[in-house]
């Protein structure tokens, strides 16, 4: 290969990325029963969350409490899917047979407390259960500062 400054540069944008892929890191949330566990988990941007246990349940994100701009997830019932988040902020999502007895759960990516805090809170859908679940968010952050 003719080195010069384009391949140089290349070069420089390979070793990043693939640091950045060696220090990414997958966290494992298990269904368990009618509960993923742990029901919050703390992420880097760039890591990714996999759903273990899965059968009978699914993780779908609830639309309007994931960062703006987020890509939202749904996973076939059953799936074990894992999902890789990037941008920063936090993340509600319930099992949908399961939403009314409190299968939820959050992911927080990065900066504690996540800047859509306050849009999660003033959600109309942060009551009943999911409210239950924006209230655990929000004892875990404290515990997290
Ligand atoms: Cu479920």
């Amino acid at each position: 290969m003719l080195i010069n400054k384009t391949n140089i540069a290349g070069l420089v944008l390979a070793s990043a990325l693939w640091s950045q892929i060696a220090m990414a890191d997958v966290v494992e949330v298990k269904a368990v029963v009618t509960k993923f566990e742990p029901a919050v988990v703390f992420i880097k941007p760039g890591d990714s969350v996999k759903f273990t246990n899965m059968a009978g349940h699914d993780t779908v994100a609830i639309e309007g409490m994931i960062p703006e701009g987020a890509q939202p997830w749904k996973s076939a019932m059953g799936e074990e899917i894992t999902i890789t988040l990037d941008k920063e902020g936090a993340y509600v999502y319930k099992c949908t047979p399961h939403v009314g007895n409190g299968m939820l759960g959050a992911i927080v990516v990065g900066k504690v407390p996540p800047a859509n805090l306050d849009a999660i809170k003033a959600h109309p859908e942060n009551k009943g259960m999911i409210g239950r679940a924006v209230r655990q968010l929000e004892k875990e952050l404290e515990a997290h500062k």
